[in-house]
This record gives C-alpha cells, sequence and structure tokens, in this order.
C-alpha cells in the first residue's frame, strides 16, 4: 500500500504534521556512533544518555516487547520559528512557542492521540515515543526515510528541512505500507552550521555535538549556577535553547518562505510573547521577586518550566554577561 492512503493528509495538516514515515527495523542504524559518543564522554552532564537507558536503546522491542513497526511524525514549529526570526528575538528556540506555547510533550502527546484514534485497525496496541523516551528518534526517523543526519547532527527532511519535533507510535503489528529507504547526504561540502556556532560544538566528521560545550545544555539542561560555556560572548544573548545551527542552515530557508500560517499561543499563555520583549535587567527583577513556588506555578505547562528560578537566572546572568542586554 502507498503511504498517502493511510491516513487524510489534510487531517494531518490540521494536526501540524508537515511529513510521516514507516519503518519495521528494530535496531537503530546509527548505535555504534551513539555508543562511541558515550564512551567519549561528549553526554557530558547529561547522564541518563550513558546509564541503565543505554541498553534500552539497542532495540525498541528493549522498550515495546510488541514492536512489529513504527509510524514516524514530523510536527511543525516552522511558524513560531518565522515569527522570532521576523521579530529578531533570537533569545529563546522556536520549538518553546512551536506549540501554542505549551510544552510539546504534552501537546503532541493529544496529537498523536488523534492519529491513534483515526487508525481502523483491530487489536492495535501501541507506544508513543515523544522525546523523553530512551529510543534514538532521529535514527528511527532515519530509518522511516524521513531525512539525513546534517553534519549540526539535526535530522534534516530535504522538503521541511529541520524545524520539528520528532513524534512516533510503536505498534504490534505490521502494516500494509511500502518498505523506505533512509535519505542519503544533502550537505555535501557545507560546513555553515559549524563555522556559526558560537562555542564550537559541532564536529562535522561525525555529525555530532559535544553536549557540554552546547547552548542548549546550558540554558535548558543545567539548572545549578555554573559559568556558560566558552564563545557564548558570541552568540546572540540565548537564554532558552539554541537555533542557531539550525537558522544558519540553507536546507530551512525555503520551507521558512512557504510558511503562511501565524505565530499562535494559547489565551492563558499570551504572556510568554510579551516577556520576549523585556529587558533582560526586568526580566531578572521580576524573577527574583517571585517564589520558586510561585514562578513554577506561573510556567506550569509550558516548556519553560524546566530549568526553574535559579536555572533562569544563571541563563539571564549570562546573557547580561555577554554584553547582549542590548533589549
Ligand atoms: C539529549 C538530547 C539533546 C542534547 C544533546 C543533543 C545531541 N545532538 O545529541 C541537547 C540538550 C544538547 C539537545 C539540544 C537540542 N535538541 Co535535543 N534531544 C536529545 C535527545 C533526548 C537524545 C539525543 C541523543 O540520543 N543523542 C545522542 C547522540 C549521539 O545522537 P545524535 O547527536 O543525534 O547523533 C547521531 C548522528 O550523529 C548520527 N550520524 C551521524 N552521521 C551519520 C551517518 C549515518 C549514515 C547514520 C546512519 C547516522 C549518522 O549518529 C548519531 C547516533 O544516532 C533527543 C530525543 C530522543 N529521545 O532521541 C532530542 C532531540 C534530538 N532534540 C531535538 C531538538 C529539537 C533539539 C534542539 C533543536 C533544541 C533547541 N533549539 O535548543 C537542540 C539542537 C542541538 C543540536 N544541534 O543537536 C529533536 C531533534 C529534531 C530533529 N529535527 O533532529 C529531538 C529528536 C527531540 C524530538 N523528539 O524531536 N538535545
Ligand atoms: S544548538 Fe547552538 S551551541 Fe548547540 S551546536 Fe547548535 S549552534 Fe552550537
Ligand atoms: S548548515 Fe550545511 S553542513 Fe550544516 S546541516 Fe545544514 S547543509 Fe549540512
Amino acid at each position: 500500500m502507498r503511504k498517502f492512503s493511510l491516513f487524510n493528509e489534510e487531517k494531518l495538516r490540521a494536526l501540524g504534521i508537515l511529513d510521516w514515515g514507516y519503518t519495521e527495523e528494530a535496531i537503530p542504524l546509527s548505535l555504534d556512533r551513539y555508543e562511541k559518543w558515550t564512551d567519549d564522554f561528549n553526554h557530558g552532564p547529561l547522564n541518563y544518555l550513558n546509564d541503565h537507558r543505554k541498553e534500552l536503546r539497542r532495540d525498541l522491542r528493549h522498550v515495546f516487547p510488541e514492536f512489529q513497526s513504527a509510524l514516524v511524525f514530523l510536527f511543525s514549529y516552522q511558524e513560531a520559528k518565522k515569527w522570532l526570526l521576523e521579530e529578531k528575538r533570537y533569545e529563546v528556540a522556536g520549538y518553546t512557542l512551536g506549540f501554542e506555547g505549551e510544552d510539546y510533550h504534552r501537546a503532541l502527546k493529544n496529537r498523536l492521540d488523534q492519529v491513534v484514534s483515526s487508525l481502523d485497525i483491530p487489536d492495535i496496541k501501541f507506544f508513543y515515543s515523544l522525546d523523553a523516551q530512551p529510543i534514538l528518534e532521529r535514527d528511527l526517523a532515519y530509518r522511516a526515510g524521513l531525512g539525513w543526519f546534517g553534519k549540526n547532527s539535526m535530522l534534516i527532511n530535504k522538503k521541511e528541512g529541520s524545524y520539528f519535533i520528532i513524534g512516533s507510535v510503536l505498534l504490534n503489528q505490521k502494516l500494509p505500507l511500502d518498505k523506505t529507504t533512509p535519505d542519503v547526504d544533502h550537505c555535501g561540502n557545507c560546513t555553515a552550521c559549524a563555522d556559526a556556532c558560537p562555542t564550537n560544538a559541532i564536529d562535522v566528521e561525525t555529525r555530532t555535538i559535544n553536549a557540554p560545550l552546547c547552548i542548549s545544555t546550558f540554558t535548558i539542561e543545567i539548572f545549578k549556577e555554573v559559568d556558560a560555556p566558552e564563545g557564548f560572548d558570541k552568540s546572540r544573548g540565548e537564554i532558552f535553547g539554541c537555533d542557531i545551527c539550525q537558522d544558519i542552515c540553507p536546507w530551512n530557508r525555503k520551507p521558512l518562505s512557504r510558511v503562511i500560517g501565524e505565530l499562535k499561543l494559547k489565551d492563558s499563555l499570551s504572556y510568554l510573547k510579551e516577556w520576549l520583549f523585556w529587558p533582560s535587567s526586568k526580566l531578572t527583577s521580576f524573577i527574583q521577586n517571585e517564589s520558586n513556588r510561585s514562578f513554577r506555578k506561573k510556567l506550569f505547562g509550558t516548556p519553560f518550566d524546566r530549568p526553574g528560578k535559579e536555572g533562569w537566572l544563571k541563563n539571564l546572568k549570562a546573557r547580561i554577561n555577554s554584553k547582549r542586554n542590548d533589549l
């Protein structure tokens, strides 16, 4: 069966799905690369990538024993990204505003529920993979024919670029769909992402990044007061996540030029947009005056909840120290 006959494509578009793919391969094709990466300690403080869960990543059946196949979906945040670039609000990553301001783990589970409910297959059992599971999701998307690994280590789709979140459904049955073959490399001689990365975190040879050097790790994953990685002063003063190596990538130009939709935020979260226009000093004093509890409560259900008050103050301090307090 050709893949377009399984779903109503219009419905998928309405759910923000740019493309989807299918695979029956349980074992990642890049397992050796992941193992070498962790053996060389490139995960730095991200211990969950190198503990007992390492074994689980070796085979999808270790996570979902009944695995027979997977449907993999690419959920767009292109609208949010376009808005941030046009407004020159580089400080936060595109995905943060991409799902109406909601934490994507929550928002996309809901959309996957809608996708699964439209599958009319008897006795189907399924398991969702949405970032937090011990599954190499880029590799899964690669196996499903959805793109190639860019030198910035992003999974890039030839038509849609890389501004998307990968969400997958593992199934206990095979579906009558044509087999897909993984895409080939389309980076060629380009090294724009590695040249633009302010902290030199990208290794173009292995197409991986050194996580402790990455601004995304520093601003999202580290909650305690620590110094910013060397080179941060050459960044755009990112305070939550980093898209520099995607914003520079030529494969993201066309997809953004086609975007016609507007940035949408839930009414209750529209204040997030306002925050982006506050100077760092104003945001800092606002956060300092909040208790830990009330700050968390304000951000609950958004991606910004993660680093907590201490993490936010660390991020803002790094921005101010990097002399990017120009806003
Ligand atoms: C840990 C993690 C991070 C860490 C480490 C990032 C990293 N590159 O590993 C940090 C905090 C830095 C991070 C940052 C970001 N992340 Co993140 N992250 C993850 C997570 C949880 C695990 C990734 C992992 O296993 N890394 C291990 C390393 C070794 O894998 P890798 O870097 O992808 O390397 C692979 C390639 O190098 C590949 N390879 C290289 N050459 C070749 C050649 C061939 C032929 C083959 C087959 C393979 C291959 O093999 C390696 C092993 O698979 C995944 C979710 C998940 N469960 O998978 C999300 C995920 C990778 N992150 C995602 C996103 C959106 C981001 C950010 C853009 C967020 C932001 N704006 O700040 C940045 C991007 C930074 C970057 N350039 O990677 C998306 C990526 C979507 C996409 N289009 O690729 C994911 C998939 C989450 C999701 N469900 O959508 N992230
Ligand atoms: S996300 Fe930013 S810091 Fe991390 S590799 Fe890309 S450009 Fe470098
Ligand atoms: S910027 Fe160039 S090298 Fe980097 S991922 Fe994009 S095409 Fe590949």
